[in-house]
């Protein structure tokens, strides 16, 4: 406590008199208007103000929250952000981070002026430079670059936040390719549904919860990850659903629960495994689903393909669909190998068949005799969850309708979590609890992620202006020859995107240029040759800058205040791009131009014939058609797989024996890793409600509250001689850093736990990437989205710094 009040009072001063002025305020909110103490635009404190209007937009996207807020602006400043006024008022939400943002927005985190590089690479040291001595010269430097080089030569990497669709395609750059991120699950769940994207997102939304008889968590903190949408997880238990967490932490979510299930972290799999073996020894699976919507019919052949009506040619751009070349079950009435799509014939779950000589089985066979060894007992040994909970478990599951949550954040940040994932969707597929009322699954964390779409309009480019082929992932690019000279990063791509930051840094020092463009000063941006100043998403030199599908709405960014410092837009810096690349009428005059275009070329006719003054009638937020009812994917078990069906046997797995999934342990944070005699301890990496992500840290309102620690297990600490409080320094084989430590019962015994996004300046030395673990799996190269980073699949050591 001391140490935040501490903190805070720090941050004060370095933000002069600002944020001591902005506590006046806050006694303004509550007083008569005439009585308000004003800020005026340089933070001086007033005694009247001259004007005040209100100006809707939305807030940040990366929690998944895009509020919709209300801002209250007197002369020129933001002092005070609300709930927007939108169609119902569940989407009336916002929490401390958008309230926070009258004080972060002025706050001493800013870039105020284009910075150009004085010191070594990495060394933190810049120069104040004017906005066109930057931009000539990087675009001078891009262009010799690419002359050298090839236009490939640049990679330019957008965050989610920013608002940056033309960059890349400007100047013919690389976009980076597979991110490694939020994919770990979804590698092995979406093939099987077709949906998703490797990303899980679920087949139904949250709302949908309050259909469910149980709905089970694994692996996410929906109450801290999904904050504007914690009411759904109320109203579903309030409903009668039983809501199950499945977490190695007694997490936020755990507590609201009815129930909390403690589980070894990166054995997911292991629980799914064994599930579904109670489902199917004790019959509690759904005949009928299996046969009809599913590919547990379908014959495999003696080398672990399915037979299909002829051989594929090699050389085909899309994989046939089942409709072009149909795959084979055997037809209970006569025995025979048949075409699934045969009219008239009832497939056989179970059996041997003869095709073109080889003998072949049912994908459900082999699944059932695969499972033999994933007893709840043995699963018990690898989660530590007790047998006959694992088997209470199945059959509450089995009974359904019920939800499986998985999560980005726990095992999906664990080398095995594809495993986790399409032992998930077999679950899901051999007792039917997918895709009908309070029976779907995936992530359904953050309203913008999880609720309705809607095809929006996009502004054309030039054919000849399009994004380069992408060579490799760009976490490759830090060890795999490639032609990235030069690197555009808007937003934190360099300390956020990958793990083992000693990689990175010694990749950012070959590079020949790097320029980050954020509003914030990041970690990465220590590494830049230029850093630019953007505008937060209340800035605009336009009435309005941007249209997006939030909650379950169409919402827009109106201008809130005038770009603070030398800021500017990310649209005007496209365009300052533009203009020195002499293609300045390739984009839109303005942004004005910009949002026309998204709503007029919007598919559903109800966007498209909207206007941005229709919409700001409506507080800038416009229900998306169909708001009133949850989403709801497949509800007619038509899938969108190559058989129309959950297609759960994945072929392309079988040389490395997960065309059904097999247990696989974590690749570094396993039970007997002998790395654990040096490094004793898993770190998990999660996230939080006062934090998007390297968002906030800085944010003087939220650090009263909240600062990062790691936080341990009270034996653990007592076991090492520390004790809450103490400096410790956090360590492996990769690197290391420093952090304050908090003794926490919530924490399982054996794991350390610290907020992702929490970057050196946060801590007391260094950052927590320098620890992390960036295996790839062996099958990565297999999976939808590439490997998945394992930033949790790591293991640690800690002493007193
Ligand atoms: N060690 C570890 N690392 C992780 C994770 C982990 O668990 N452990 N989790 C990973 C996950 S799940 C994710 S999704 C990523 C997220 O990592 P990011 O995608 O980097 O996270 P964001 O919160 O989107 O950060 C966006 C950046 O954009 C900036 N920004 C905000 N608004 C604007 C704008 O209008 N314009 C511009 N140009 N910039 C803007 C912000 O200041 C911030 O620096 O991090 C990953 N990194
Ligand atoms: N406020 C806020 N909200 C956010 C974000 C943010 O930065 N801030 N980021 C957004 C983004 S990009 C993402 S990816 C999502 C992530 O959202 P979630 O998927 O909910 O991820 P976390 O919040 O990290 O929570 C992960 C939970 O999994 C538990 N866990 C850890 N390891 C394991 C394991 O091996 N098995 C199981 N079963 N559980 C485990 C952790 O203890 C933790 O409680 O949140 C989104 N929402
Ligand atoms: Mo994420």
């Amino acid at each position: 406590m001391e140490l935040t009040r501490r903190g805070f009072l720090k941050g004060s001063l370095a933000a002069g008199g600002l944020a001591a002025a902005g506590m006046l305020a806050t006694d303004g909110w509550l007083a008569p208007q005439k009585a308000y103490a004003g800020i005026g635009p340089a933070g001086e404190t007033k005694v009247a103000y001259d004007e005040e209007h209100i100006a809707c937009t939305y807030h940040q996207e990366h929690c998944g929250g895009m509020c919709p807020l209300r801002c209250t602006v007197r002369d020129g400043r933001l002092v005070k952000v609300e709930p927007n006024h939108c169609v119902d008022d569940r989407y009336e939400t916002i929490c401390l981070k958008g309230i926070s943002e009258v004080q972060h927005i002025y706050g001493a985190g800013r870039v105020q002026t284009p910075l150009k590089r004085t010191g070594e690479r990495g060394a933190n040291e810049f120069t104040q430079v004017s906005w066109d001595e930057a931009l000539d010269d990087i675009v001078s430097q891009i262009k010799e670059i690419q002359k050298r080089d090839g236009k490939d030569a640049v990679m330019v990497t957008a965050s989610s936040e920013a608002n940056m669709p033309f960059l890349a395609a400007l100047l013919g750059a690389q976009t980076g390719g597979n991110t490694g991120i939020d994919v770990g699950t979804g590698n092995g769940l979406d093939p099987a549904i077709g949906f998703g994207g490797g990303y899980a997102m679920a087949t139904g939304e949250a709302r949908d919860w309050v259909n469910s008889r149980m709905v089970l968590t694994v692996g996410s903190n929906f109450c801290e990850s999904s904050l504007p949408q914690v009411r759904l997880f109320f109203e579903a238990k309030e409903a009668g659903a039983k809501m199950v967490v499945v977490d190695p932490h007694f997490s936020t979510t755990a507590g609201k629960a009815d129930e909390w299930v403690p589980i070894e972290p990166g054995t997911d799999a292991a629980l799914f495994l064994a599930m579904t073996s109670v489902v199917l020894d004790e019959g509690l699976t759904d005949e009928a689903f299996m046969t009809t919507h599913t590919s547990l019919p379908y014959l495999v052949d003696d080398k672990g393909a399915l037979v299909r009506d002829h051989a594929e040619d090699p050389a085909a751009e899309e994989p046939e669909t089942g409709e072009q070349n149909p795959f084979f079950i055997i037809d209970a009435a006569t025995g025979q190998a048949v075409p699934y799509n045969q009219p008239g014939v009832t497939p056989k779950l179970s059996g041997t068949a003869e095709v073109k000589g080889a003998k072949c089985r049912t994908a459900y066979d082999l699944l059932v005799e695969g499972q033999k060894t994933y007893t709840p007992e043995w699963a018990e040994g690898i989660t530590h969850i007790p047998a006959d909970k694992i088997v209470e478990l199945a059959r509450a599951y089995a009974k359904g309708p019920s939800s499986i949550a998985l999560g980005w954040g726990g095992n999906d940040k664990i080398g095995n979590a594809d495993i986790a994932g399409h032992a998930a969707a077999v679950l899901a597929g051999v007792t039917g609890n997918i895709c009908k009322p309070g029976a779907n699954i995936g992530v359904f964390v953050g309203g913008c992620w999880n609720g309705r779409s809607t095809s929006l309009g996009a502004w054309e480019l030039p054919e000849d202006m399009t994004t380069a082929t992408d060579e490799m992932a760009a976490y490759d690019m830090r060890e795999k020859p490639n032609k990235v000279k030069a690197y555009i990063c808007c937003g934190d791509m360099m300390a956020q995107h990958f793990a083992n930051m000693a990689k990175t840094e010694d990749w950012a020092r070959s590079l020949d240029l790097i320029v980050s463009i954020d509003p914030y000063f990041t970690e990465g941006a220590k590494w830049a040759d230029y850093v630019l100043p953007a505008t937060t998403r209340f800035e605009l030199d336009a009435p309005v800058g941007n249209a997006k599908v939030g909650y379950n709405q169409l919402v827009l960014q109106n201008k809130v205040i005038d770009p603070l410092f030398e800021a500017k837009t990310d649209f005007w810096i496209q365009k300052e791009f533009a203009k020195r690349l002499g293609v300045d009428d390739a984009l839109p005059k303005d942004s004005v131009e910009l949002v026309e275009t998204i709503l007029s070329g919007a598919e559903d006719p109800e966007i498209s014939t909207l206007t941005v003054d229709k919409i700001n009638e409506h507080n800038g937020a416009w229900p998306l058609p169909g708001i009133e009812e949850p989403r709801q994917e497949y509800a007619d078990f038509v899938f969108d797989t190559p058989s129309g069906r959950l297609d759960v046997y994945y072929e392309n797995l079988a040389p490395y024996g997960q065309a059904l999934p097999q247990w696989e342990p974590p690749l570094e944070a396993y039970a007997d890793n002998p790395k654990r005699a040096d490094f004793p301890l898993q770190l998990a990496n999660v996230r939080t409600r006062f934090h998007i992500h390297n968002q906030f840290n800085d944010a003087l309102w939220i650090q009263q509250y909240f600062e990062p620690t790691l936080d341990a297990n009270p034996a653990d600490l007592e076991a090492r001689g520390l004790a809450t409080g103490d400096t410790v320094e956090v360590f492996n084989d990769r690197g290391s850093f420093a952090v304050c430590v908090h003794g926490n019962p919530a924490i399982r015994s054996g794991s350390v736990r610290l907020v992702e996004g929490a970057t050196a300046d946060y801590l007391v030395r260094g950052n927590m990437q320098s620890v992390t673990n960036d295996a790839q799996v062996e099958r990565g190269s297999e999976l939808m989205c590439g490997p998945v980073i394992p930033f949790s699949d790591t293991l640690v050591e800690i002493k007193k710094a």
